[in-house]
């Protein structure tokens, strides 16, 4: 099967989860196209199922905001026309989803019948898309495809709720890869970071206001009145300034390193001993499950499709939104010398169970499923 992948490709959860899948895939004898606006961040090796094409976004004077869109739609409609495509794959309905359906309506015009699946991870229901500047269009481009998955039952729900959907939408969870986000011997960075044996706790994001950050900082300075500890903060975003500025007002500053984006995050998650994850929103939580596959236990909040990875009291623990006391308490909780080692052992059993042998065959049937009733619906309507 050829399949046309179209996602953000810098990083972020939806480009992560879109591009492991598209090499997985290409490892099993699918052909994949990535259709993006520039390399995915996690395309870092060939193999001769994979191929990569740009979206061109040709700019002209009059145009305030350059027509994306419209570029992505000519890009969907030539790669599929040239490389003979069977399925479009589309990750974060904003705008990839309408392109795609746009995209659709050219190529039928044309007589190539193609369906379109599109993944929701999140953000592009919970926050973006019930906005009213693309609601009309996100709900239409979710009733039009001819496949619909989410992340999570509680963003499958939530679409439901927030949106006038009418179509079925199949739950498949996102995955890890355990052969590559697994704990590895980095001894020397620990001692390096952690000179004491102060333990080390971590988080990862993009530094936006969903993830709140100040209080992986609040709950970072309650363990830390306890025991001796660090925060490594990775990744970057909109936010970031302001944390800087909230470690400085708390005066733990000198405990807490900002590593800015980094490509080898399973190397930080190895020495971790805890990760926080508090935020506001989150439909599924992959950075969680990276940490939880290098077996570091989780304190995360208890929104959306958290509780459907975390397992309380067994993986880590989840708290309500903003109860940093909680969090604190679970926190010391977990990281006392008689348990740890039993949460360690928690997340990683957990994780185990999302490994990508697991979900991908998902994606597959779903993939042929698709396939298949478009054929019959098509050859159908010929007759
Ligand atoms: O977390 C983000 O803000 C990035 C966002 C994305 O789309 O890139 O992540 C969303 O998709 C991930 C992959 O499916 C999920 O694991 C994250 O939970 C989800 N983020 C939110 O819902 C806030």
């Amino acid at each position: 099967m050829k399949i046309g992948i179209v996602c953000y490709p810098t990083y972020g959860g939806s480009g992560v989860v879109a591009t492991e899948l598209g090499k997985a895939l290409a490892q099993n004898g699918y052909q994949v196209h990535f259709i993006t606006s520039a390399q995915p961040q996690r395309l870092d090796y060939l193999n001769e199922n994979l191929f990569y094409h740009e979206v061109d976004v040709f700019n002209y004077a009059l145009f305030q905001y350059p027509p994306y869109e419209l570029a992505l739609a000519s890009k969907m409609v030539g790669v599929v026309e040239n490389e003979g495509l069977d399925l479009l794959h589309v990750h974060y309905a904003i705008p990839h989803a309408s392109a795609a359906i746009f995209a659709r309506s050219i190529l039928a015009s044309k007589g190539i019948n193609i369906p379109v699946i599109t993944t929701l991870h999140g953000t592009d229901i919970t926050l973006v898309g019930k906005n009213a500047s693309y609601e009309p269009v996100v709900t239409y481009s979710i009733n039009q495809s001819d496949g619909v998955t989410a992340v999570s039952d509680n963003l499958r729900q939530e679409t439901y709720s927030q949106f006038d959907i009418s179509r079925h939408i199949e739950v498949i969870p996102n995955f890890i890869d355990l052969s590559r986000f697994k704990k590895q011997n980095k001894n020397h960075f620990k001692t390096a970071i952690c000179p004491h044996g102060e333990k080390l706790i971590v988080h990862t994001s993009n530094f936006r206001k969903v993830k709140r950050i100040e209080d992986v900082v609040l709950t970072f300075a309650n363990i830390r009145n306890h025991i001796p500890a660090k925060l490594l903060l990775v990744g970057d975003g909109p936010e970031r300034a302001k944390i800087e500025q909230l470690t400085r007002d708390l005066d733990v500053q000198h405990d807490v390193r900002f590593l800015g984006k980094i490509d080898v995050v399973e190397e930080v998650l190895s020495v971790a001993d805890l990760f926080l994850m508090p935020s506001e929103k989150e439909s599924f939580g992959l950075a969680a499950l990276e940490a939880m596959s290098c077996e570091v236990p989780i304190i995360s909040s208890n929104t959306g499709g958290l509780p459907e990875l975390q397992i309380n009291g067994v993986t880590g623990f989840m708290s309500n939104v903003g109860d940093v006391a909680d969090m604190s308490k679970n926190a010391l909780t977990i990281l006392a010398e008689g348990n740890l080692a039993r949460f360690k052992e928690g997340a990683l059993n957990r994780a185990k169970e999302f490994d990508i042998t697991n979900i991908l065959p998902l994606y597959q049937n779903f993939y042929t499923k698709v396939v298949e009733e478009h054929a019959a619906l098509h050859q159908t309507e010929k007759r």
